[in-house]
């Protein structure tokens, strides 16, 4: 073994691969010409691994050799993580974690600093939330093409909304819906990213407000807010937002109309049987009751025309938002429905705006409706009839381009730069390559297990770049050495350059059940490498901000201000005394300007911890209120001299009261 080791690891492999102990040392002295590691040529080192022709191509495709770049980014779901996976193409490593929704250390994200501000405000009704059930990840655009710049997720579970800005890959902003009490249908742009729309998921009496089951029809509604993005200031302005009620349908996916169809979105729903369970009273599930029509109900919004109305003062106001009433969306055009097959899940619109596909879970057909004849039946209301709410409801045959025969369970549909469309089918696990022109089938390629979304280059823009699809597959069994019951997810990526899709690789995903997810060029992002000097959580430069010889200690009013820099590899000041009792302010900048210089800063039972990247602002605080001595020091290996990067917190005991001593001898034992 020992032998080996000195040879190197290549001729371990090939010796493990069955090669005699004497032609090993053989084959070392061959290869040093070759230097093919232990193999004398490629085919030699495909026999030792067992790699066929086809996975060898995939393999050299997908390579990147080390200090290469990836060309593609893709930004993931994080799921049940709360955050979001930023994934390079074609290697498929992951490149980072963002904290978004749940407190992340590594990141320095909710421990202490002041990121833990900017998760406060996704409170919902004074509640502390620390996890997210994040589904859509949407980037920012700028005329229907991903500009790089923002990258907007929502959260399922507790109805909210995060941007992320991707100048630093770090979360800005966290809005809670005042409306929803969960939500699906988001985050989803307009093509200029003038709205984020999130859709509630589960009917619920608008504004979080108590009413009986026994009253769904009439008091439990969904609804639609489209969160006004202002592009300067990077963040959603609320005062700018508004809603639109929607009927106590389950509203699902949504999309936004781009080119032909901007000014529109488009949601879809199931449960219009408006089934609300029992189980326990032996009434069926919500599953069996949801299932009985055949049709549930696609929503088209003209959000334009509603956004007029808002300006009308057609809205009225529920939590402090302005909100679009049923009766006025559909006397006035705002919201008309189509039917849609066997729960519908996903809701796409083609590159070019013109259509809107749909697929059916329970259904073998993706739906093209096309929103030439949605809009002229709008404008001629022409109407086949109108729900219990009175909206109004197009002729399904009449408002459709075709069906495509797609097989079990089509989910999510992306679209290449070629005219085809590729749709998730769960059931059967596969993805299905069909025609746009012609609404016809042409390939399908076996996927693992039970695919829920799929994604593709740059695939929801006006110009998709086609070259890869990702199957985003719920199961990974038998794929991946065993890790417990709870099984990563498994992204598959899939060349569509060639005549035939091709698997490239299996990347299981660990921490996350990844929904939905993008595909951007990473050309197109223009990120930082240090922050203007004193920049903190918020993006701004803080009134806090310490330089390099500033810094001072001071008291008022029961509280330590600290004001701090940090610079390899030492805190000034490293000494901080204070009393039991005393709330104490740190206020760190870390004084660096390098590439790639980070401290971090942590202290002892406090829950702190906090990155300083380069020019980047922290301010902490907490209560001293144990006795003690509390190390705090630099919580990434930043130099030789790192681990002497810390300092003290003495927190001296209160003066013992005069008055009592006899009780302190007593309890002192
Ligand atoms: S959903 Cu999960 S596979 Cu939330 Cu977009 Cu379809
Ligand atoms: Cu600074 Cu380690």
């Amino acid at each position: 073994m020992r032998l080996h080791t000195l040879v190197g690891s290549g001729l371990l492999l090939a010796c493990l691969g069955g090669v005699s102990y004497a032609g090993c040392v053989n084959q070392h002295e061959q290869q040093q010409k070759v230097d093919l590691g232990a193999s004398q040529s490629v085919k030699d080192l495909m026999a030792a691994r067992g790699l066929t022709d086809a996975d060898v191509e995939a393999a050299l495709k997908t390579y990147v050799p080390p200090g290469k770049h990836d060309e593609y980014m893709i930004f993931a779901s994080g799921g049940q993580s709360g955050n979001v996976n930023v994934i390079g193409v074609p290697s498929m490593r992951l490149l980072k974690v963002i904290g978004v929704f749940t407190p992340e250390s590594w990141q320095g994200w909710g421990f202490g600093g002041d990121s833990n501000k900017i998760l406060a405000d996704g409170h919902q009704a004074g509640h502390e939330i620390s996890w997210a059930d994040v589904h859509h990840p949407n980037l920012s655009e700028t005329k229907g093409d991903y500009d790089g710049e923002f990258l907007f997720v929502n959260d399922k579970a507790n109805a909210r909304v995060a941007v992320v800005d991707l100048k630093d890959f770090a979360t800005k902003q966290i809005v809670a819906n005042p409306l929803a009490a969960s939500d699906h249908g988001g985050a989803f742009v307009t093509p200029n990213t003038d709205y984020v729309i999130e859709t509630s998921q589960y009917p619920a009496p608008l504004g979080r407000d108590y009413a009986p089951l026994s009253e769904f029809k009439e008091k439990y509604r969904g609804v639609a807010v489209f969160w006004k993005f202002d592009r300067q200031k990077g963040r959603i302005d609320k005062t700018q937002s508004w809603a639109i009620e929607l009927p106590p349908y389950t509203q699902d996916l949504a999309d936004a109309g781009k080119l032909d169809s901007d000014g529109w979105a488009f949601i879809n729903s199931f449960n219009s049987e408006m089934a609300t369970g029992g189980t326990l009273d032996k009434k069926p599930p919500i599953e069996s009751g949801a299932s009985q029509n055949d049709m549930d109900y696609l929503h088209i919004i003209n959000w334009r025309k509603a956004e007029e109305l808002i300006k009308a003062g057609k809205g009225t106001e529920i939590k402090g938002m302005k909100v679009l009433p049923l009766s006025v969306s559909g006397a006035e055009g705002v919201l008309t429905l189509v039917g849609e097959p066997k729960s519908p899940h996903g809701c796409d619109v083609t590159p070019d705006g013109k259509d809107i596909v749909v697929g059916g879970k329970l259904d073998t057909h993706a739906t093209v409706y096309s929103f030439e004849k949605v809009k002229k039946l709008i404008e001629e209301k022409k109407f086949e009839g109108k729900d219990d709410f009175g909206l109004p409801i197009l002729s399904f045959k009449d408002a459709i381009r075709g069906q495509v025969e797609i097989g079990l369970g089509p989910l999510h549909t992306v679209f290449d730069d070629k005219g085809y469309a590729y749709t998730s089918v769960f059931l059967e696990s596969v993805v299905a390559k069909w025609s746009l022109k012609d609404l016809k089938t042409v390939e399908k390629v076996k996927v693992h297990y039970n695919i829920g979304h799929i994604l593709s280059a740059e695939g929801d823009t006006v110009s998709p770049d086609g070259r890869y699809v990702v199957a985003m597959n719920k199961m990974s069994m038998d794929r991946f050495t065993g890790v417990g019951p709870l099984y990563p997810q498994n992204f598959q990526l899939v060349d569509i350059t060639g005549e035939q899709m091709r698997i490239l690789s299996d990347a299981p995903i660990g921490n996350a059940e990844p929904h939905y997810s993008q595909m951007i060029k990473v050309d197109k992002l223009k990120t930082i490498k240090a922050y203007p000097p004193g920049t903190n959580a918020e993006g701004q430069v803080d009134e806090n901000r310490v330089e390099g010889g500033k810094e001072r200690i001071e008291r008022k009013d029961g509280e330590v201000h600290v004001w701090m820099t940090a610079i390899r590899s030492h805190f000034t000041p490293d000494i901080i005394e204070v009393e039991q009792g005393e709330k104490v302010v740190l206020h760190i900048t870390s004084v660096e300007s390098g590439e790639d210089q980070t401290h971090g800063f942590t202290i002892d039972m406090y829950n702190v911890n906090v990155s300083l990247e380069p020019g980047k602002h922290e301010n902490i605080t907490f209560v001293a209120d144990a006795p003690g001595v509390y190390p705090f020091y630099c919580t990434e290996f930043c130099s030789a001299l790192h681990l002497e990067m810390q300092g003290w917190l003495l927190v001296k005991p209160k003066e013992k009261s005069a008055s009592a001593p006899e009780a302190d001898k007593k309890t002192g034992g």
